[in-house]
Formats: C-alpha cells, structure tokens, sequence
C-alpha cells in the first residue's frame, strides 16, 4: 500500500492486547527486519517484520520497539527507536521517519533515535525481571541467515549473561491469530483489488497467451490500485503446470483445451489476499475437466460450513479428505472400497489431493500459527482443496478465504467460482468485443 493510511488505533490496541499476556517484570524486544543485500550496492525491496508492524505500523530498517508493562513510569512502558537523521541516506532515498511521525503512525508517545537504544538497554534491562525476544518460530521455518532479532539475541544473552530470557513470539502469535476488525477491513480491500485482478484475466484469457500476460495482468490490478503488489509470488499455471504445487516460473503458453490455474493475492497495509481460480483457457472447460471442476468445487463449498468455534486445522484436513473420497469415487478415480474406513481414505486420497487444505492468513500469507490451537471467532483460514491429476495434464484448486465464526463467512463469496459463471463472464467478454 503506497498511501499514507496508518492505523494507529489498530496498533496501540494491539500493545495493549500483548502487554496484558507479559508477566511482570517482564520486558519485551522487538526488532525489525534487515534492509536485505542482493547484489552490488543494491537491496531487496525492504518488507518489514510482522510482529513489529502489527504492534507499530512502522515501515522501516533499524526499528526497536520496547514493551514493559509494568515499568513503574509510565513514559516506560512503550518505547520506539528510530533511524537516527542521516543527510545522505536521506538524499539518494527520501525523508527518514521523524519522532513526530512515527508517533503518529504508531500511537507510542515516547519515541527516541536509535543512538539512545545503547544507554536504555543499560537501565531497563537491570530493572527488568525478564526479557522476552522475539525470534521467527514459524513451524516450518528453518533458514542459515542470521537475521537481526536472531543477531541481537545472541548479543543480549552475551551482554548480560546472569538476566533471565524468554520468548516472546508465543505471545504475539496467539494475538496474531484472531483478527481485529480493522484487520478484516484490510484483508478485504486487499481481496476486492485480488478480485478486480481476476476480472482483467476473464477479459483477455485465450490459446496462445503466455502465463507471464496473465501474471501481468493481476499484479497491473494491484499496482494500479496502490497496492505494493502481490502479497507472495503468483502462480500462473497452465495444463501440466498446475500440478506442480509452487510452480511461480509462468513461463509457458496457455494452449486450447487447457486448465488455467491462478494462485494470487494483493498485498493491503500488509496483510494477504490468497486465492485461487482455475479456469478453461478456451472459454468452456471440456466435459472431463468440468466433471473434476465441480467435484472440487462442492469439496471447496461444502467444507467452509467446518470453519466453527472450537473447530481444529486437523478436522478441517480430514473433512476435506472425506468429501474429496467421495467425490473422486463418484468420477471413477476411486472405488468403494478404497475408501471404506478412515485410514484407506487417507491414503487413497493423498496421491490426487498432495496438500493439506487450509491455513491462517493475515499479515503473513501463511500466518504464525500454534499448531492444535483450536479455532476461534475472528481468526481467518484459507479453504482451498485441490486434485491433480499429472497423467492428465489437469490441475485444479479452488481457494477461498473464511472468517471463523459459528456462521462462518466466506469473504470472497463474490469472486466467481463456479464452473457456469467462470464460462459466462468469459464468453460474454468475448461477445462484447
Ligand atoms: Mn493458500
């Protein structure tokens, strides 16, 4: 998002939220992400950490964000550290955030320039009972790049080896995981631009165009939008492709009587859009490929009624594999009997349906997740089964986003799904030129 929206409110709340689950004594560290090298004197698009930007909305390298609650002066309680002025860097890249202006974007009062942060630490950490850092705790994450909340760990446990450390992501991931309103406001900007993106692919899909055209076309949606782009790489598969499941090269041609599978998603004040839509690159999917389709589709309907209080990530997986069972029986690909009990079913769907079906979403496209937690009013998980089918050349997912509730809501109900309007909305275009 390239507007100057902030939400401060949004931010302090979550201060909030997360000071009442530290224990006292207990001071909190947050870093931001590193400005990351690529080649020569240039860098990567600099992306902030989500935890700092969930608790600050502060959009730049070399932030500190303090949190202790129970400091007995207030002005204590929440600190930000800041770039310190620097001519030159703001010569060749535009003004560095002011006090003023970071007060403004994140609701802390007491922001000071990241020369004090030395000094602070010195004071603070002595009164402090605890100090909880922050480290990515992802489930699958594994990396050799030791990034800055890692570095600065390592050099806090070696500057005060006697104080007592502690994590502080457990904390921030449990907030994390339900949305706030002004949360969903963002989630659903960022799905109306993903939306007005695949509207521009119905209006020019044909034989012969590349995946890169298609590609194009739904990040020229976002860009256009002042969006800062797609919120994770975009897959643009056609035939074959679609069965590779992270398939981002979007080289190929999209050929008659082939499927489109699109996986796409705005990025909107840094929160995920993440949908996908597959579709006939010829304007009508063949009886085969419309027969998988609406197998998929009833899987992808059926299994959002499963986004309830109490529900878990591992019943949702096992609905969809049961309803995938029965569907593929009702194609042909399975007989009864290799889904007669609920261990055959696992392993007779695996090979069609290679992924699990659902995930968090928010400021992260996979969003922190505890594992086993179960599901809440407020939390939004993606619903996208899949079939693939190599030998056929066919891959198919549908994915939709759902806001938990005991009357879930699918928030892209309105982004067209089924087989008939998909047809329609091409055909109609087509007409129209
Ligand atoms: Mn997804």
């Amino acid at each position: 998002m390239r507007t100057s929206l902030t939400l401060a409110g949004l931010h302090t709340r979550n201060r909030t939220r997360l000071a009442a689950l530290i224990p006292g004594g207990g001071l909190a560290i947050f870093n931001s992400n590193d400005l990351m090298p690529r080649n020569g004197d240039l860098p990567y698009t600099f992306h902030q950490q989500s935890d700092l930007f969930y608790l600050t909305g502060i959009v730049q390298e070399a932030s500190v964000l303090l949190i202790f609650p129970s400091h007995p002066r207030t002005s204590m309680r929440e600190i930000l550290f800041i770039s310190d002025p620097d001519p030159v860097t703001e010569q060749w890249s535009g003004p560095l955030l002011t006090p003023e202006r970071a007060r403004e974007i994140s609701g802390i009062a007491n922001v000071r320039y990241l020369g004090e942060l030395d000094g602070m630490l010195s004071r603070l950490v002595n009164e402090a009972g605890e100090i909880l850092l922050n480290l990515n705790e992802y489930p699958k994450f594994n990396t050799e790049v030791p990034y800055r909340d890692l570095r600065f760990a390592k050099a806090m446990r070696e500057r005060f080896p006697l104080h007592h450390f502690g994590r502080v992501a457990p904390l921030v991931t449990r907030l994390r995981m339900v949305k706030d309103a002004d949360e969903l406001d963002m989630l659903r900007q960022a799905l109306a631009i993903t939306s007005d993106g695949f509207y521009r692919v119905l209006d020019m899909i044909r034989p012969g165009i590349r995946e890169y055209e298609v590609e194009a076309e739904l990040v020229h949606e976002m860009l256009r939008q002042g969006s800062v782009g797609p919120a994770y790489p975009p897959i643009v598969a056609s035939g074959k492709n679609a069965t590779i499941l992270h398939y981002i090269r979007n080289a190929e041609e999209c050929s008659e009587g082939e499927l489109l599978l699109m996986d796409f998603g705005a990025e909107w004040y840094h929160y995920a859009a993440d949908i996908t839509r597959t579709i006939p690159v010829s304007g009508r999917y063949s009886p085969r490929q419309r027969e998988l389709y609406n197998a998929v589709h009833r899987v992808m309907l059926a299994l959002r009624e499963h986004y309830v209080p109490g529900g878990t990530i591992e019943k949702i997986n096992q609905v969809a594999r049961q309803l995938m069972a029965e569907e593929l029986v009702g194609v042909g690909l399975l007989n009864r009997d290799d889904v007669s009990t609920p261990s055959r079913i696992q392993q007779a769907v695996q090979p069609f349906m290679v992924h699990g079906v659902t995930h968090h979403l928010g400021l992260d496209v996979h969003d922190v997740v505890i594992p086993d937690r179960p599901l809440e009013e407020g939390m939004v998980l993606t619903c996208e089964p899949g079939l693939y089918l190599p030998s056929e050349g066919i891959g198919i997912r549908i994915e939709n986003d759902i806001l938990v509730g005991t009357a879930p809501l699918d928030l892209c109900e309105g982004i067209p799904s089924a087989a008939d309007e998909i047809e329609a909305l091409i055909l109609s275009n087509r007409k129209s030129k």
